[in-house]
């Protein structure tokens, strides 16, 4: 179900296009390498086929690539990005997306439910309200009132077996138990836990989130981030994703940049704004990206052990980087009619 966990089942196949993938252009290149779309995970190459399409188009805004990048993923059943994918620990998917272009005009949804295109409505609030960031109920009324259609909720039926499982594991029993369990072991010291789990049961990292960033044939910068967050958070968790600065950020002058993993962590560094920032003082997207890494290690290097967070970025040239804690955070990017490559981005700690 999890498109990492299906990464790891191809891994293996995708080493060679991992080793072609250093013909491409990845030092400073002489001329601009544009259009460029650059998305997280191997899950992010057919998103960026989505967006190629769009990019290679005479005239297209990178704005519109990433939309409809994102929108493609939102179609998809999987376990993290759009309806199809894990809900909160009270059994309801919510959705968190943002959008930037190349003007600084943002906008975000943070808990949506029962909208298909959270990105969407992201931009709609970007284009036609004085806002940057709705919320919940307000963000749904705002979709509803943009002609959005409202959708059942019922879970996938992959979310639906692993929130069973979930359930079964952790004892969760929504609400009165969660008071029981107050100054009872564990659990109870964390505050209202259980919380969502770092990891899945098969060892794989609890997020896949779509983050995807392009520049147009204008040399115009936009991005966007799409998600559906832990799997089995607390109600009304919002994570970086849909926060500007933190899992998305657009500097039409610099670059961008955006991430996937445990969004509380990416949060108390403002991730992806650093990392823009460090490319406005030169450094190459990877090693940007490295020192957004290095620092959530600084604040806690034990802890840092025990979840995943990874990051990818492009700047005003056209190069791409990206670096992640652990070793497995695979990244995708089409810079040709030629279907894109996938990389494994270096990591702080090194293939177990
Ligand atoms: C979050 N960064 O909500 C997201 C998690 C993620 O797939 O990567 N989800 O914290």
């Amino acid at each position: 179900m999890s498109t990492r966990r299906n990464f790891l089942r191809w891994s293996a196949l995708s080493m060679p296009l991992l080793s072609i993938g250093k013909l491409f252009a990845k030092s400073s290149p002489a001329v601009v390498t544009k259009p460029i779309v650059v998305s997280t995970w191997d899950s992010g190459l057919p998103v960026n086929a989505v967006a190629w399409k769009v990019l290679k188009q005479p005239n297209s805004r990178a704005l519109d690539a990433v939309e409809a990048g994102a929108r493609s993923i939102e179609d998809t059943i999987n376990c993290c990005v759009g309806l199809g994918g894990n809900p909160d620990r009270e059994g309801k998917v919510t959705l968190d997306a943002s959008i930037m272009d190349d003007k600084f005009n943002c906008g975000s949804v943070m808990a949506l439910e029962q909208i298909k295109h959270p990105i969407s409505v992201a931009r709609k609030v970007m284009e036609t309200t004085p806002h940057v960031q709705l919320v919940g109920d307000g963000a749904l009324q705002f979709a509803l009132e943009s002609g959005f259609q409202k959708e059942s909720g019922k879970l996938s039926a992959d979310a639906e077996k692993t929130y069973k499982q979930w359930l079964k594991k952790s004892e969760y029993k929504p609400v009165i138990n969660i008071e029981q369990q107050q100054g009872k072991g564990q659990k109870a010291k964390a505050g209202h836990g259980p919380f969502a789990p770092n990891f899945f049961d098969d060892g794989s990292f609890n997020h896949d989130t779509m983050g995807t960033i392009a520049m147009d044939g204008s040399g115009n910068l936009s991005g966007a981030c799409t998600t559906s967050g832990m799997g089995f958070k607390m109600r009304g968790r919002v994570g970086d994703s849909p926060i500007i600065g933190a899992g998305l950020y657009v500097d039409n002058e610099v670059g961008a940049a955006t991430g996937s993993g445990q969004g509380e962590e990416v949060l108390r560094v403002a991730g992806a704004f650093l990392i823009v920032e460090m490319m406005r003082q030169g450094k190459s997207p990877e090693e940007a990206c490295k020192i957004a890494v290095d620092r959530i290690v600084k604040i806690n290097p034990t802890k840092a052990k025990d979840f995943q967070v990874g990051f990818i970025a492009i700047n005003k040239q056209g190069e791409y980087g990206a670096y992640s804690l652990h070793h497995g955070f695979s990244y995708s990017v089409t810079l040709a009619d030629d279907g894109g490559k996938v990389f494994m981005a270096k990591s702080h700690f090194p293939k177990a």
